[in-house]
């Protein structure tokens, strides 16, 4: 698809900004379900081999805009090899509408707003390739708020909501119940090129988070290790077109210098059980709305990245390319 579509065409709007209305944004209130609710919901997706899509990042890391620009290629995009179903029944009802409105804030260049703590959205949506030799993939975006994980800092732990810990409980292999050949879940580790938190700090809360689920003990027994040894890793550099003068190569260097800590979840794992790569929704410029608060203006929608991520996403989960090489590209390496 042509960028030219999606270059912003209404430069001199700016005074017109519309103020971001928080109430437009839906996501389900962690309070409102109860622990055995959140299992329920999580083993619904187990029982119909819906793959389980976490993500991880920090305030700031540039969820909610990846989940945006995802979101946006999925409904926008007709070049690409798949249709997408997107769910909007039991339990992805208020998922639909947070996916609807990312939708509608790319489409009118406006980033979505701050999510608020103590929120998850369950964004339901099924990748039906052209190709009918490849299979659907069912898939379940699952997106706590960067303010809940801050709370797998150390010093912060007593400040953790039990709720997003049963999140996290509810995403257990079912090969711990029964062994019958469970969808392991990904974990999407988003970590910005530039921290407003600083380096250190940014590895620090990665390194809190995952030592948690790789150690965390209740009565002597380590209650997510299995989901730690056992889960699948997607680990993306986030606002990649900071990286001007390509002062890092790729993200594989990037990570291997500023986030040891990530870097050691890919330590000795098989290399199709994981992906690092680079993300960058498209060209952002900082602007301040009528109320003097600041937001983005989103200048051009990229669509390489979404490309790239979608297609490496229904890899890793089903081990199959969605664009299959042909003869003479696998005979001569293009
Ligand atoms: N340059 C650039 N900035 C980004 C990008 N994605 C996010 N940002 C910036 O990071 C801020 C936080 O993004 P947001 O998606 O709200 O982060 P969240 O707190 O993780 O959900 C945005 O307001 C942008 O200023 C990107 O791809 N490129
Ligand atoms: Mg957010």
């Amino acid at each position: 698809m042509s960028d030219v579509n999606n270059f912003f065409n209404q430069e001199n709007n700016q005074q017109e900004n519309p103020v971001i209305k928080e109430q437009e944004v839906f996501r389900i209130a962690l309070n409102t379900l109860s622990t055995d609710e959140i299992t329920q919901i999580f083993d619904g997706f187990h029982a119909e081999k819906r793959q389980i899509v976490i993500t991880i990042g920090f305030p700031a890391a540039g969820k909610s805009l990846f989940l945006s620009s995802l979101m946006y290629y999925a409904e926008k995009n007709s070049d690409k090899k798949w249709n997408a179903k997107a769910l909007s029944s039991y339990p992805f009802e208020q998922g639909d509408l947070a996916r609807d409105t990312m939708i509608k804030f790319f489409d009118n260049k406006r980033a979505y707003p701050v999510t608020p703590p103590g929120t998850l959205d369950l964004i339901g949506i099924d990748m039906v390739p052209h190709n009918r030799k490849l299979k659907p993939l069912k898939l379940v975006f699952v997106d706590l708020a960067g303010d809940d994980l801050r709370k797998f800092r150390v010093p912060l732990r007593n400040e953790l909501n039990p709720q997003v810990t049963a999140v996290l409980k509810a995403c257990r292999l079912k090969s711990d119940v029964n062994n019958s050949n469970p969808i392991r879940p990904i974990f999407c580790l988003i970590t910005p090129f530039e921290s407003p938190r600083g380096h250190d700090e940014e590895n620090a809360l990665f390194d809190n988070f995952l030592n948690y689920i790789a150690g965390h003990k209740v009565n002597n027994k380590k209650e997510f290790e299995p989901l730690y040894e056992k889960s699948k890793y997607i680990i993306l550099v986030s606002q990649w077109d900071n990286n001007t003068d390509f002062v890092v190569k790729d993200a594989e260097s990037y990570i291997r210098k500023y986030r040891a800590a990530l870097h050691t979840v890919i330590n000795g794992r098989n290399s199709n059980q994981y992906v690092l790569g680079e993300f960058s929704v498209g060209d952002l410029e900082d602007v301040k709305d009528r109320d003097n608060q600041p937001m983005v203006l989103i200048r051009r929608i990229a669509n390489d990245y979404p490309h790239k991520f979608w297609c490496q996403l229904y890899e890793l989960a089903t081990g199959k390319s969605l664009q299959p090489r042909g003869f003479l590209a696998k005979l001569f390496g293009f």
